[in-house]
């Protein structure tokens, strides 16, 4: 199989970006005038690759009217309507897979490999999947309506993927949205915004407004009918509390800090290759990141030595190179952040195997060792390639550790035994539990925490139900007596 950009890739990313000195909001289905502008920066290079809009009130504003003006007529569509445009939508995206890979990479600094191979690939899957669920949702929820108009607001770690998680059962149940795409990451939303109108997506169905936390406040205290959001636990908090009193819908995919547990039967090298797919993937930006690594005693010394192994053969680069394994951090922002955690954990007793800061926005692969569970490398999300390295005797020991957090959004299980490994993870309190396997994603499969990741799922049946009012009690289906 051939990774990477092509040249005329590249060159198509760079022609279309040349063409646009600066980007207004897609409102009411066309771009409006660039207002004030910020910067979206390539970190790899800190290149400015464009300018975009700072997103005000007023935009916000426009943007759900045009939303909430679009939404009779778009509910008023039959299903099978609905699903011909989210059929087009993943065609489309599956056209410019190529495009949509360059620029999400040089706008977020994920290696290609993995924006190409996986973020993508998804992106058309989700909407492939909703697609589906367009075309049966009168018959599989009957009665339900649409909320109405959806204010989603997103981060910048899976920039395109979690536009898709959100807009495509947005759409299928018959809403309409206004999507704000985070600050470091707005342009493959634009790009999408481009796609909805090659499709022919009835104007205001699908509204962008780019801009920084101010533009998301502005988006949450605006005439919505339901908030969807996926960022830090503090704003998900702020949230909350800004929407405290009011009836509009609420779901929040927060933080985390993931247990993956290697119980003393694992396959140690299966293993290891699951810390690469689960803390080092996407620079271990990743909200289920498998952050906290804890080992049975009985193997963790052979666990550690092929584990630092392989992580010496991980290549931090270019992100654009298809050689590379751990590409550029979003922005210096979140470098220093990642580096202040790791300064506070080793401070504290804590050792830092690898993990050394490089020039420009790049950060090594390592992990923190001799670590407690008062360090705060262990409770706080560090969202970066820094994983923490634990042990402990027993099965009762690993579930207590594994739950020794604010947090419950993922756990990954490594045992060869399914006896082992099914009873650990009914007793790990986390949203999603991988089984000798991490960081793999369905669009069936519903994605959501508890505790402090937040509520609400997205994705499959479960996450459709996110996006549909509650049906009265008389047209919902008796579940046939047995
Ligand atoms: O997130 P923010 P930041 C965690 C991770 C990371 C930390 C800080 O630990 O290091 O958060 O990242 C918008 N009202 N995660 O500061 O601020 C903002 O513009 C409404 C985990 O970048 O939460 C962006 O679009 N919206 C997480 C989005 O919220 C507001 C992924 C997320 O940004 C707002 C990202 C406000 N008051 C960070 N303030 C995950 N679960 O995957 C900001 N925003």
């Amino acid at each position: 199989m051939e990774y990477g950009p092509s040249v005329e890739d590249s060159a198509a990313v760079r022609d279309w970006l040349a063409r646009r000195d600066a980007f207004g909001h897609f409102i009411g289905g066309s771009f409006t005038e660039p207002g004030q502008l910020f910067d979206s920066r390539d970190p790899a290079t800190g290149e400015v690759l464009a300018q975009v809009s700072q997103g005000t009130v007023d935009d916000v504003a426009a943007a759900v009217a045009a939303a909430r003006q679009a939404q009779p007529g778009w509910a008023a569509l039959t299903g099978t309507q609905r699903a011909r445009y989210l059929y087009a939508l993943a065609r489309h995206i599956q056209k410019r897979e190529r495009f949509l890979s360059v620029l999400e990479t040089l706008d977020n600094g994920k290696p290609i490999r993995e924006s190409r191979d996986i973020d993508v690939p998804l992106v058309a899957r989700h909407f492939y999947h909703h697609a589906g669920w367009a075309e049966l949702r009168d018959s599989a929820f009957p009665g339900h309506q649409p909320i109405g108009v959806c204010g989603q607001i997103i981060p910048w770690n899976f920039p395109l993927l979690m536009l898709a998680w959100k807009i495509a059962p947005a759409l299928a149940a018959g809403n309409t949205v206004v999507l704000k795409p985070a600050e470091y990451t707005p342009l493959t939303a634009l790009a999408f915004a481009e796609i909805c109108q090659e499709i022919g997506l009835p104007a205001g169905v699908v509204n962008i407004v780019t801009g920084d936390g101010e533009t998301g406040a502005a988006l949450v205290a605006a005439d919505v009918d339901k908030i969807a959001f996926t960022g830090s636990t503090e704003v998900g908090r702020a949230i909350a509390n800004q929407l405290a009193g009011r009836a509009t819908r609420l779901t929040l995919e927060l933080g985390g800090k993931s247990p993956f547990v290697v119980m003393p039967d694992a396959d140690l090298d299966g293993a290891v290759d699951g810390v690469v797919d689960s803390i080092w993937f996407n620079g271990g930006q990743v909200c289920c990141a498998g952050s906290r690594i804890l080992v049975a005693e009985a193997v963790a010394e052979r666990f550690e030595t092929l584990l630092a192994a392989r992580m010496s053969r991980l290549r931090v680069g270019p992100p654009l190179d298809k050689s590379t394994d751990v590409g550029a951090i979003v922005d210096p922002v979140q470098k220093d952040r990642i580096l202040s955690i790791c300064r506070a954990a080793t401070d504290t007793g804590a050792e830092l195997v690898g993990g050394a800061a490089q020039e420009g926005c790049f950060i090594a692969p390592g992990y923190l060792r001799n670590i407690t569970p008062a360090n705060p490398g262990f409770e706080q999300e560090i969202f970066g390639p820094i994983a923490t390295l634990s042990t402990f005797r027993t099965a009762d020991e690993a579930v207590e550790l594994a739950n020794n957090t604010r947090y419950g959004l993922a756990a990954s299980i490594w045992s060869e035994s399914a006896a082992v490994a099914t009873d650990i993870a009914a007793r790990v309190k986390a949203g999603v539990v991988w089984i000798n396997c991490a960081n793999l994603f369905d669009a069936a499969a519903p994605f959501g925490g508890y505790r402090e990741s937040g509520f609400g799922r997205e994705g499959g049946r479960v996450g459709m139900l996110d996006y549909l009012a509650d049906a009265p009690v008389d047209t919902v289906d008796e579940p046939a007596a047995a």
